[in-house]
């Protein structure tokens, strides 16, 4: 054996960010040489993910010892945008972000502090924490317009049914497909979604090709061709946004066709009368017409899926960034709900934390189950949105993005002066309109950032940067559905921490009664996980960091029968007429509607014809690539070379159109602006869209002022607005439906760059 193969030990740990960055919670085994890791591998006996994993997680260690990246903290020396940081310590770091914030503090209240965050990773509990140990009820996604993102989803689920549902790929069980009571799919619907690129919302994409292995079928609904478009039995082409619609045309054709299962409807559904008269308004005609789907493939798909029991759906973000996206969520869970789907082996299951423990507060009762019965009141008196909507303020904890970016810019109705920002690119990546947010965070007197490189959002205005371990350096623990999981550390780099250090640190120093309840983050976990029994070093050291349960509310199936989904034990679900709510009561109580229905898109063909004639293509962007996790990733060598440029990807008829040819720099714009991009042919592409990957800012450029990495050349959310939020509000984020048009560049036009706004920070 040579040398490089010799290892001093191999440490197992849950690959849970930053590193892939990933959803996913995958076992991996860390092998570590001279207090390096110096080779990762997938977990073989994980029943996460059978020892595979993924270009990312196999990068991981030039992403751990990348020369760039950030190992101690660092205080801005020079203006914003000057890109002069100084080393300081630890110490000097907490004091003056203690300092700071307590000031801002007496001066304009908590609320003028709002704490940042980018999608799920283990650090949701973490900030939330100490959001609410400050004293603050802004926790917020900053710039995801609309919470677009499995917020609208979530909440359409526990609203209709009392729980969020996942297509059933036997994750609840050590044996997976080979557990008894597990069925396979007889068809999964993919329903905007690309599961192996992804690996989305704790659900693994390959478990997808695992059923297909046994037998599984496909229906996909997409409007680009994918590796499961091209392997379905039915695949609906459909237009962007337009979801909504194909789901109410969906539940049309089952009530109409007695698709449905009448038992389950007649003894745990409500509404169904309502929801029937509703559906009428979708005969197959204007479905095929709004959505561009032929009416036969739309009946024959429908078919499939509702008379071959038991099958699923997995569904994807698109969803969310519809208009009105919790309403298309809602529908789309209904047709579940009506064909006998719901919580039965091989359909979509109910899916609850593993032992019900919960880090990352999901909906209300969790944030209370955290944080105290008094926590929704304590929060809804100031969090951003909360007054607006009702839906908002009685689900999660989330204040309202777009709502919350005007706030952060006209101070009103209070001012907003600091951000905490933590696990989240806003300028490279996750917020829609970029000019506004940057003028936001401008406008603040004082910004942390808690991550592992610069990027554009670190460069442009941060004025301390605090270094994050990723998940091969730290401690944390995992109960996104199941199973209990740990993250164990094998190595430490530089003098970076975990989230939960930082926060927890910070949040001492806020409330000092912390110090004394939690004096290491050991033992807040075994606080989390004790009543079970587990303790992390138990987790670790008996059960291979992960455990299943094998009974009890969180393990399926028809727990609707016996009582284990709610609260009061009583058979039905957690809903207030205790069944499946086709009609919602809760919406009607949030006064919105209680069916779902349709909406176009702000921008189409359709609701805007003057605008689409200038920007005829409708422009889809975000599609996952492997290779990438958002704005990540762009620095990592063998990640890099595999998808070197910005690119959108264009049917070539109409490039043939247009006289554009492949591979050359085009711009994609409209009346927003416009970004640089290598034109890519795709026969994958609908002629009517192109796809457009996000999170384009390139490292290796100039990260000062006005540089910025060239985010303001190639990241495509100047061109996404925001303010298109559902009635819910959540939802909506125009990311997958802004009109565009291609141009060829001439050789005089600048690249854009930043406007110049007012920095409200003090120099420090
Ligand atoms: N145009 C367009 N824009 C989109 C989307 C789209 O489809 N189209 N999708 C949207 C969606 S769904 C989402 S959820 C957002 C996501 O947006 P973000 O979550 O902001 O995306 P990332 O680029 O991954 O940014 C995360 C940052 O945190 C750092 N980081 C990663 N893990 C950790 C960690 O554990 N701790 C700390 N402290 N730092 C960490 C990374 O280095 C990176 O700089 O983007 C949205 N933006
Ligand atoms: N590698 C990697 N993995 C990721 C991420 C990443 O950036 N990189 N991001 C993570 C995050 S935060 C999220 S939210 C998930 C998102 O992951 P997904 O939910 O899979 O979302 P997308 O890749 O945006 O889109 C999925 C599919 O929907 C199609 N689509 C686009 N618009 C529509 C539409 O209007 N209707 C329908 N029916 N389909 C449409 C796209 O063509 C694409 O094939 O991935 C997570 N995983
Ligand atoms: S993207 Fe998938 S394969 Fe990669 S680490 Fe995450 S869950 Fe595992
Ligand atoms: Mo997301």
């Amino acid at each position: 054996m040579c040398d490089k193969y010799k290892f001093d030990n191999v440490v197992r740990s849950t690959a849970w960010s930053p590193g892939p960055g990933c959803h996913g919670g995958c076992g991996v085994k860390l092998y570590v040489k001279d207090n390096k890791v110096v080779r990762v591998e997938g977990d073989e006996e994980h029943p996460f993910n059978h020892g595979r994993s993924c270009p990312r997680m196999m990068a991981l260690t030039q992403y751990m010892y990348h020369p760039e990246r950030f190992l101690y903290p660092l205080k801005r020396v020079g203006k914003r945008g000057e890109g002069k940081f100084e080393r300081i310590s630890w110490d000097e770091a907490f004091d003056t972000i203690e300092q700071r914030f307590n000031e801002i503090k007496e001066k304009y209240g908590p609320e003028a502090v709002i704490f940042a965050q980018g999608t799920g990773r283990d650090i949701g509990g973490a900030i939330s924490f100490l959001c609410y140990s400050f004293g603050s009820p802004n926790w917020v996604q900053l710039g995801l317009s609309g919470q677009s993102c499995y917020t609208p989803r979530l909440g359409a689920m526990t609203m209709v049914q009392g729980a969020p549902c996942v297509a059933d790929c036997g994750q609840f069980f050590e044996k997976r497909y080979d557990d008894e009571r597990y069925q396979l799919p007889k068809y999964i619907v993919i329903w905007g979604q690309d599961p192996s690129a992804g690996c989305p919302d704790a659900f693994m994409g390959a478990w997808v090709v695992d059923c297909m292995k046994r037998g599984t079928k496909l229906i996909c609904i997409d409007p680009r061709n994918t590796f499961y478009t091209s392997r379905a039995e039915h695949f609906l082409q459909i237009r962007p946004g337009t979801d909504g619609a194909l789901a109410m045309g969906m539940l049309n054709l089952i009530i109409e066709n007695k698709w449905y299962d009448a038992e389950f409807v007649e003894k745990w559904c409500h509404g169904f009368e309502e929801l029937a008269e509703r559906c009428k308004e979708y005969p197959l005609q204007k479905v095929s017409q709004i959505t561009g789907i032929p009416q036969e493939d739309i009946f024959a798909a429908t078919k499939a899926y509702a008379t071959n029991n038991p099958s699923s759906i997995h569904w994807g973000v698109p969803i969310d960034m519809c208009p009105e996206g919790t309403t298309v969520a809602q529908a789309i869970s209904l047709l579940w709900c009506l064909t006998g789907n719901l919580d039965v082996p091989g359909g979509n299951v109910i899916a609850r934390p593993a032992f019900l423990i919960t880090t990352y507060p999901y909906d209300t009762q969790q944030m209370k189950d955290l944080y105290g019965e008094g926590i929704m009141d304590f929060i809804n008196t100031k969090r951003a949105g909360a007054d607006q909507y009702k839906y908002l303020a009685n689900f999660r904890g989330w204040a309202q993005p777009d709502l919350m970016v005007q706030q952060m810019i006209y101070g009103k109705p209070y001012p907003i002066k600091a951000a905490w920002i933590q696990t989240t690119n806003v300028l490279g990546g996750q917020a829609a309109d970029l000019n506004k947010h940057y003028e936001a965070l401008m406008n603040m007197e004082f910004n942390v950032v808690v991550d592992t490189f610069h990027n554009p959002t670190t460069m442009a205005v941060a004025d301390i940067i605090l270094p994050a371990a990723t998940f091969a350096e730290k401690e944390s623990f995992r109960t996104w559905y199941t199973p209990l999981q740990i993250i164990n550390p094998a190595v430490q780099v530089g003098e970076c921490k975990s989230d939960w250090e930082i926060n927890l640190e910070l949040a001492r120093r806020f409330n000092p009664s912390i110090r004394e309840k939690y004096p290491t983050f050991q033992h807040l976990v075994n606080e989390r996980i004790g009543a079970h029994g587990f303790t992390y070093q138990k987790l670790r050291d008996e059960h291979n960091g992960w455990v299943y349960p094998t009974e009890g509310p969180s393990v399926p199936y028809k727990r609707y029968e016996t009582g284990l989904l709610r609260r009061d034990g009583k058979p039905g679900f957690e809903t207030p007429t205790g069944k499946v709510e086709l009609w919602s009561t809760r919406h009607e109580e949030f006064d919105i509607d209680p069916l779902p229905f349709y909406k176009e898109p702000p921008e189409s063909e359709l609701a805007t014809p003057e605008l689409f004639k200038e920007y005829p293509l409708v422009m889809v962007t975000g599609k996952r690539s492997p290779l990438y996790f958002h704005a990540e990733h762009r620095n990592i060598p063998w990640l890099r070379s595999k998808d070197p440029y910005p690119k959108v990807e264009v049917n070539p008829k109409v490039l043939k159109e247009l006289g554009i040819s492949d591979g050359e720099w085009v711009w994609v714009e409209n009346q927003r602006g416009k970004v640089l991009r290598k034109v890519k042919a795709s026969i994958a592409m609908d002629e009517k869209c192109v796809s457009v990957p996000h999170g384009w800012w390139l490292p290796e450029e100039k990260g000062t002022y006005p540089d910025f990495f060239k985010a303001w050349t190639h990241n495509c959310n100047l061109l996404v607005p925001v303010g298109n939020q559902s009635s819910s509000g959540y939802g909506g984020g125009a990311y997958k439906t802004t009109l565009c048009r291609l141009r060829k560049v001439s050789p005089d036009e600048m690249p854009m760059l930043p406007p110049e706004v007012h920095d409200g920070a003090k120099e420090f």
